[in-house]
């Protein structure tokens, strides 16, 4: 039924490639004419075959060096080219095509987001504007003109430097755009529309003047600042720490309203979802401006990693994603607190990337198997990606670490080039022997340590024993032994640290563990020492250490290390849950241990000490991610002891909360980190507090008083998670103020979808006939559907069935409008494996509902296919 799926080991270099591409765009929402002129070059003198790929579009004509051109075949995905008569390598091919931009929602290729026109290529979207070589290995010179009705579309955008421009007598204007950066397809773009343009200017540090564009819906102007700064200092960081400097005279970005995910780093013309620019105090809260900050960084670290230096095939996808991610990653942790980064990140990474690998999709981050390659922008390219690059960094040391950077991009720069490139320049920079290590590349699963310990009270002797083990993947049986680094500490029980020593000399606390077994031997520790395993998870792996209460509450209370701290809560926790959670089953009461209590109110009291990890620690883990502990999950039952969790804290440490939250005071609204420390732990207590007595009264006056959205919403959501008397006026407050701003209007949908009430469902439905909704949206749909089937677990897993029906309902019609967006959300459904056996048979009738469909797109296809046969 489709192309079938593509193999990384069946790589082969093209046997054609583009030199130079010349695009003339007739543009109009309702009938665009795309003329596409291209020099060709054969590489491979024995082809006389060209195959092009192309396909949603309508094809017009075709001139091969001017003259008409007739010996090709069309199919559904591409043309193939007849060359035989064509005896000269270079050559030149002229296509036309038709596209209808206003009635593309699956918002890949060229379409139409509100006003406005825009594309997204990556992965294989340029093959939707024009019959193209459309692979990361063909990069070739692009020269892009673009007419358009002028009061329409004043500003028409493409990549690189703007060359010329004029007017037509019709009512329309030209303007043309040359990029002197040879690039692969994928990182064409074009925007036409009528924007508000915020300006401003970086110089680099060699002394170019590099002009900043920042486009955005009229009227949003005073939303746009915030972005604007994180874009200058993203490039002064990427000096700072990289030595990378900008290299054309011109960066722009475009904020568009209909995106398929967050933002796109088109060369010198990045399109952006406008949730990851827009901001401004009544309408974004802190997070979202770190967010922001992020992905403002993130697509701009690209133009090194990624633009100049490209991917060779799609499976080295995360040569580019896992690498951006951590410089993004150290670009906030630079800016902001390094504590607090690294636990947001290693959260994800447990809940949403360990569960991608428990899953039928789970993958290695270099994919060996693809059909879709849109389905593998996943959490474990990105996120587990950014970690293998991590332990590089630790294994190295940031200056060799730097040196094989330098390395790797001399040696690629202008080129496409594979992970093993990388993963040469590293070693061959630093030294390091990294074979063992590149299995990361190729191994996929979440590999389990399993650690002992022994001490010799006499001879002041501790080992600890380290076994490593990777469970089987739904991709791969079979599993050999990873080079993983584990950082350590080990702590008296005052919570002093030993020192590390072996025969007389101080050793690494970074041990690497390479075998099934080993043992890692510390002399002159005076005492039993508590051990601090996996410090600032130095490795994407499960721990198994058999930890005492009393050692977790050592660690929390005292260990040096922020991570560590926090992660002895997370273990706490952890074991709480687990132990209610049996006694739930069983039918039993539930208890809440009173010295996990007493070191909550000891965290609580010594909040100043460091008040953003007061927050983290404080915060109970989500459903997702107490589930992911559990290989059976039983929605209803985390959801009935997590809450019984919040409500026992909330009632015995009421006063210290209120003390914390009457403490705080904050004026005026500032974005700076001590405020939003001090604002994110008033919340924090604030979510507690709303389970108290006095809960309505305090809420109600935190809503009343929010001069900020982080404080509105810290309010709204207490109110609708405790489902206090004033949530519906609060609620009702909220959607009158806000129903014509949809990006507001997400967090209030989301926050519907979440509630924990039993109509929940039906509430959802009746909010897709909202005025503010928009099912073509995504942002409104994976607020909406996307918050209710991914984080409300215990409503989707409802015993009946009802919400399997819902998301199979919404998916057969995202089947046929938006496929990208339609596999994604799918993803809690395919998860079927972890669920008992009264609810796997409902999910995997709703699997077959869908897989009946006729024409059902390869997106869906092939995630459906791997859940109904794992
Ligand atoms: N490279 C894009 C993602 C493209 C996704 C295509 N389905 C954004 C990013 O990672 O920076
Ligand atoms: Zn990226």
């Amino acid at each position: 039924m489709y192309s079938k799926a593509k193999y990384r080991k069946d790589y082969k270099t093209p046997d054609f490639t583009a030199t130079d591409i010349s695009l003339d765009f007739q543009l109009d929402p309702n009938h665009t004419v795309v003329t596409a002129t291209t020099q060709f070059q054969r590489l491979n003198a024995e082809s006389t075959e060209l195959r092009l790929d192309g396909h949603s579009f309508q094809f017009a004509a075709i001139k091969l060096n001017g003259e008409d051109f007739t010996a090709y075949k069309q199919d559904s995905e591409g043309l193939t080219l007849d060359l035989s008569e064509q005896s000269a390598d270079k050559f030149e091919l002229e296509i036309v095509t038709n596209l209808v931009p206003a009635t593309n929602t699956s918002l890949q290729g060229l379409y139409q987001s509100g006003e406005g026109i825009c594309t997204q290529c990556e992965a294989e979207g340029f093959r939707q504007i024009t019959y193209a070589l459309d692979r990361p290995d063909v990069l070739a010179r692009y020269q892009v003109k673009i007419t358009a009705d002028k009061t329409k579309y004043p500003f028409l955008l493409s990549n690189g430097n703007r060359i010329a421009s004029g007017e037509l007598e019709d009512g329309r204007h030209w303007v043309e755009w040359q990029d002197p950066f040879p690039k692969p397809s994928y990182l064409f773009a074009l925007v036409a529309g009528d924007f508000d343009l915020l300006q401003d200017s970086f110089t680099t540090k060699s002394g170019r003047q590099v002009a900043l564009e920042l486009y955005v819906d009229r009227g949003n102007l005073n939303r746009a600042d915030w972005a604007m700064q994180s874009l200058k200092k993203a490039m002064k960081w990427d000096e700072d720490r990289f030595d990378l400097e900008y290299d054309l005279d011109i960066y722009m970005i475009v904020a568009v309203d209909f995106f398929n995910m967050g933002a796109m780093e088109n060369k010198g013309l990045n399109v952006f979802n406008s949730k990851f620019v827009l901001a401004d105090p009544q309408t974004a809260t802190d997070a979202d401006y770190l967010a922001i900050e992020s992905m403002i960084g993130h697509e701009y670290f690209h133009n090194w990693t990624g633009n100049r230096v490209t991917c060779r095939d799609w499976f080295q996808l995360s040569l580019k994603e896992g690498l951006t991610v951590f410089r993004d990653q150290e670009f906030s942790s630079d800016t902001g607190s390094r504590a607090v980064n690294r636990i947001n990140n290693v959260k994800i990474l447990r809940s949403a990337q360990f569960a991608e690998d428990a899953s039928p999709m789970a993958h290695p981050i270099r994919p060996e198997k693809v059909l879709e390659m849109n389905n593998f922008y996943t959490v474990t390219v990105y996120e587990k990606g950014a970690e293998v690059i991590r332990m590089m960094h630790t294994l190295l040391g940031e200056k060799a670490f730097q040196a094989g950077m330098k390395l790797y991009i001399s040696e690629n720069d202008g080129k496409a080039a594979t992970c093993d490139d990388f993963i040469s320049a590293m070693a061959r920079a630093s030294g390091v022997d990294l074979e063992l290590f590149a299995r990361w590349y190729k191994q996929s699963g979440t590999p389990e340590l399993t650690v002992s310990d022994h001490y010799d009270e006499k001879a002041h002797r501790y080992q600890l024993i380290v076994s490593q083990m990777t469970p089987p993947t739904a991709d791969q049986m079979d599993k050999a032994n990873l080079h993983i680094p584990l950082k350590i500490a080990l702590y008296d029980q005052s919570g002093m640290p030993f020192m590390l020593l072996n025969n007389g000399e101080v050793v690494n606390d970074v041990l690497n563990v390479t075998q099934t077994d080993q043992i890692f031997e510390f002399q002159d520790i005076k005492s039993r020492p508590v051990p601090a395993l996996l410090c600032d998870f130095s490795a994407p792996v499960k721990l198994d250490y058999d930890y005492s209460t009393e050692q977790l509450i050592i660690l929390l209370k005292h260990a040096q290390n922020e991570f560590v701290r926090w992660d002895a809560m997370q273990m706490l926790f952890a074991q709480e849950l687990r132990r209610n959670l049996s006694l739930y089953q069983q039918g039993q009461p539930l208890e809440f241990s009173p010295e996990i209590l007493t070191a909550l109110g000891y965290v609580l009291a010594n909040y100043q000490q460091n008040i953003e990890l007061t927050t983290l620690i404080l915060t109970l883990p989500k459903e997702t991610e107490f589930a992911e502990d559990f290989k059976i999950i039983d929605p209803e039952g985390i959801f009935v002891v997590r809450d019984f969790m919040q409500r026992t804290i909330a009632e015995n440490l009421k006063d210290a909360l209120f003390e914390v939250y009457n403490q705080i005071h904050l004026e005026t609204y500032r974005i700076a980190a001590e405020d939003i420390a001090l604002r994110g732990l008033r919340n924090a207590c604030l979510q507690y507090l709303a389970f108290t007595e006095t809960g309505n009264t305090l809420v109600n006056k935190h809503y009343l008083y929010a001069n900020n959205m982080t404080d509105s919403l810290a309010a709204l959501t207490a109110a609708t998670k405790a489902q206090l008397a004033c949530r519906d006026n609060l609620l009702r407050d909220f959607e009158e103020k806000w129903q014509h701003d949809g990006l507001v209007m997400d967090k209030w949908f989301s926050l519907q979808a979440t509630r924990p009430d039993s109509n929940v469902l039906e509430l959802v439905q009746q909010l897709m006939n909202h005025p503010s909704f928009n099912f073509n949206n995504p942002n409104r749909l994976r607020a909406l559907v996307g918050s209710f089937v991914n984080q409300n677990p215990r409503a989707f897993h409802a015993i009946d069935g009802s919400g399997y029906r819902f998301l199979t309902d919404i998916l057969l019609k995202l089947n046929e409008s938006n496929p990208q967006v339609a596999a994604r959300l799918i993803e809690p459904l395919i998860r079927l494996g972890r669920y008992d056996g009264q609810r796997q048979p409902l999910m995997k009738r709703a699997l077959e509902r869908l897989n009946d469909v006729e024409n059902l797109s390869k997106d869906l296809f092939e995630k459906i296919e791997k859940a109904l046969n794992s």
